[in-house]
């Protein structure tokens, strides 16, 4: 029994309003052409599928078309945090046909099952609060939630072993969650500001192997088989870029398979020349790199002079933040009068103060607008803001 485990796929998800599709399907591609090259049984997927609970019609497109497209494979999925557990498994009995188990609801009855002759699975979708709590006014609201994970896993442990004493077949789970090493230094109780948080102990050590999404670097957790496959692409340019395909052999040895870049993002941090050097470095690639540049400046860079730079190359910039500037002009003491005396267009005045004339009127106009929208919505932002901007 071969197995590949994967997870937190965020299709449909964009970066600075750039879409991925080109990326997605690549990646599906090159899953599929895994799956064949290594026999694969069972593919795992951990949730997060989806970026969104109302994904695209692209990104649906490519989920089916890559469902669709595979042969001889038992195929289990979870719901994320990202995912509407409705929508995902409203095909559920049309993917059923195909080999395909999509398991979004909390109940032990459809989350535990024998898959074949192959594995017992536990395939544990992202837990809500009001899948696993009952509620007690005395007690600390993390530590219902940290006993209510903590029931339902064992409980879901519970029935595999129950399965198990008809097969020895092994044990594995998949769940969508954080899930942290157990520190031994005493510190029994991690916090991550006031959740508290799992540790690797929720994992009962007859479980074999534990697929798990939610956190998007590869990573192995405490000293069992408990793994993060991470995302197959990076959903951001602060993300690690070595993505992997976790791939497990007929002995449950785990062997990773490294996923190849599909888009070359790059950041680019200093100075306005050190900025204009890396650029052209970049140009002179000749591929294909998408482009985050922190100016170190203390005024603002001129975006139309990089834009200019990079114009007829295979560059593109996708954003450029000027921290230092930004921490400039909300410094206290750069306000002549306090910020509470201050009206909001003279706030914003002060705020694009160093631009270019031509660019303060644009800019001036168009937060007119806002300023008016915000005022119409009663003060109140609202979604439908951006588009009348
Ligand atoms: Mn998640």
């Amino acid at each position: 029994m071969r197995i590949i485990h994967t997870s937190d796929w965020h299709l449909g998800k964009t970066l600075y309003k750039k879409t991925r599709y080109k990326e997605f399907e690549k990646f599906l591609n090159f899953l599929k052409e895994k799956i064949i090259e290594n026999n694969v049984d069972i593919l795992l997927i951990s949730g997060d599928i989806f970026d969104s609970p109302n994904p695209s019609n692209k990104a649906k497109k490519l989920y089916y078309r890559f469902l669709s497209s595979l042969k001889n494979i038992d195929v289990v999925i979870i719901s994320g945090n990202h995912d509407s557990p409705s929508f995902l498994s409203a095909p559920k009995e049309i993917l059923s046909e195909l080999n395909i188990r999509v398991i979004t609801e909390v109940d032990i009855d459809k989350e535990v099952f024998v898959l074949k002759d192959k594995a017992i699975i536990g395939a544990i979708p992202f837990l809500r609060e009001s899948d696993i709590c009952n509620y007690d006014l005395d007690v600390d609201k993390s530590i219902i939630i940290k006993n209510g994970i903590t029931n339902h896993f064992n409980n879901v442990v519970k029935r595999a072993l129950e399965l198990k004493k008809d097969n020895n077949l092994p044990i594995i789970l998949l769940a969508h969650l954080g899930l942290l090493k157990h520190s031994d230094d005493g510190e029994k109780e991690i916090y991550i500001g006031t959740t508290l948080t799992l540790d690797q102990n929720l994992i009962s050590d007859s479980v074999s192997y534990t697929a798990l999404g939610h956190l998007h670097e590869y990573s192995k957790v405490g000293n069992k088989n408990i793994y993060y496959s991470g995302t197959p692409i990076p959903m951001s340019f602060s993300e690690k870029k070595d993505k992997k395909l976790i791939l497990l052999d007929d002995d449950l040895n785990i062997k990773t398979i490294n996923i190849p870049i599909f888009q070359e993002l790059r950041r680019i941090k200093g100075n306005k020349i050190e900025i204009i050097k890396e650029l052209e470095n970049l140009i002179s690639l000749d591929e294909s790199i998408w482009v985050e540049i922190e100016s170190c400046e203390d005024s603002i860079i001129n975006q139309t002079i990089l834009e200019d730079i990079v114009k007829d190359s295979k560059v593109e910039i996708l954003r450029i933040t000027n921290p230092n500037y930004v921490k400039k002009i909300l410094e206290p003491t750069n306000f002549d009068k306090e910020l509470r005396e201050l009206d909001v267009y003279q706030v914003f005045d002060t705020v694009i103060k160093d631009y270019d004339e031509k660019d303060k009127k644009e800019l001036k106009e168009l937060y007119d607008i806002a300023i008016r929208a915000i005022d119409d919505n009663g003060g109140k932002l609202n979604e439908n803001i951006e588009t009348r901007v």
